[in-house]
């Protein structure tokens, strides 16, 4: 068993540091396109048997250190029954977007336990075959709710602010649902076997100071002690390099960094105890492969000697990488 991750995340790893990408399990690499050629998205994610065999994928192709589940955050608000689909070229699609307190009181309390017992029977079999640990994963409620409330993906999150600018106690009673619903799935993947968890809000660094802490981090905070240490907690957001500090309050086991912080810098501002993970800006991997190695070589430099340090890009890897540029990086960590 390749232990490299879990020793990093308790900030004890006298070894090279562990590599995964944010995802790895995705569009970039052929051997998804061509699964995907023959199943939708949505049926690939609600398919265990595909979860097992996407998820295994890049870890046989490039070995990873470690295997994230493939899923989507969007697993709440399809199991809030929002019509949840996934349209080519635009993205995720929600039919009846939350915009009121009556759209909130309409939404069912579904027993996720039943619901996404799919991704349970994908967990347990994916523990029988690995050999890396596997990360489990949910959305912030904010970053959640973002998407229940724009319809969709947006570039502004317009209508999601100006709710929580004109009426906080309603926006944050949107909150308050999916973060029960989320704790709920946190638990199933706990019970079937996830060595540690990854809470992604991707969307937080539209947040100003004040409201990144009274509606992103206290929901982020929620689901932090409701996991309880039973497995160890990365918190990613984009904005990370600016929240630090406020994320190592609530005391994670990581915090994963955007890609604007200079990450030894931002190493020395924070609590000893807290692992940091990051933080490669995810466009280097357009360059060539001696860009690439370089890159990588300066941030591994940098960290040099850290016994809680994970390498992994700045945010999702783009679908249209070479995976030459995935394997220069991974085989630069590995013989670093
Ligand atoms: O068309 C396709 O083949 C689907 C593309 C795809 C994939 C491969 C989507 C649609 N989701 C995923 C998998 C996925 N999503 C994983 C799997 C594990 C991995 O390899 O990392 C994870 C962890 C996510 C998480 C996720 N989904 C986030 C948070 C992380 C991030 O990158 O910021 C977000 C915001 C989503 C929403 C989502 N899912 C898919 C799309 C196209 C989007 C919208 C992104 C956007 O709004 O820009």
């Amino acid at each position: 068993m390749n232990n490299l991750l879990i020793d990093a995340l308790h900030c004890r790893n006298k070894g090279r540091p562990p590599v995964w990408l944010m995802r790895q399990a995705g569009r970039y690499m052929p051997e998804y396109r061509a699964i995907r050629s023959k199943y939708s998205f949505t049926e690939m994610f609600h398919t265990p048997e595909l979860i097992v065999e996407v998820t295994e994928l890049p870890i046989r192709r490039f070995g990873f250190d470690a295997a994230i589940l493939f899923s989507d955050i969007l697993i709440i608000p399809e199991a809030l029954d929002v019509g949840l689909r996934f349209e080519d070229k635009i993205g995720p699609v929600i039919e009846h977007p939350v915009r009121s307190i009556e759209d909130i009181k309409k939404l069912p309390t579904p027993l996720i336990s039943e619901k996404l017992d799919f991704v349970a029977k994908g967990i347990r079999e994916l523990k029988r075959r690995l050999k890396v640990p596997l990360l489990g994963f949910c959305g912030a409620p904010f970053t959640v709710a973002s998407y229940m409330i724009e319809g969709g993906t947006s570039k502004d999150f317009k209508t999601t602010k100006q709710w929580m600018i004109r009426d906080k106690v309603s926006f944050e009673l949107l909150l308050d649902k999916i973060s029960k619903e989320t704790c709920a799935y946190i638990d199933l993947q706990i019970a079937n076997g996830v060595d540690a968890l990854q809470i992604f809000d991707s969307w937080a660094w539209c947040l100003d100071n004040k409201h990144f802490r009274e509606v992103s981090l206290k929901y982020i905070d929620r689901l932090v002690k409701h996991v309880n240490g039973r497995v160890p907690v990365i918190v990613f957001c984009r904005g990370s390099s600016v929240f630090a500090k406020m994320i190592s309050e609530i005391k994670p086991a990581a915090i994963s960094i955007d890609w604007n912080a200079d990450l030894s810098q931002l190493r020395n501002e924070l609590p000893s105890g807290v692992a940091l993970q990051g933080n490669l800006d995810p466009d280097i991997l357009y360059g060539d492969r001696f860009t690439v190695r370089k890159h990588v070589k300066d941030l591994l430099d940098s960290m040099k000697g850290d016994e809680g340090y994970i390498f992994n890009l700045g945010h999702g890897i783009h679908p249209d990488i070479p995976t030459e540029s995935v394997q220069e990086l991974v085989d630069t960590i590995k013989n670093c």
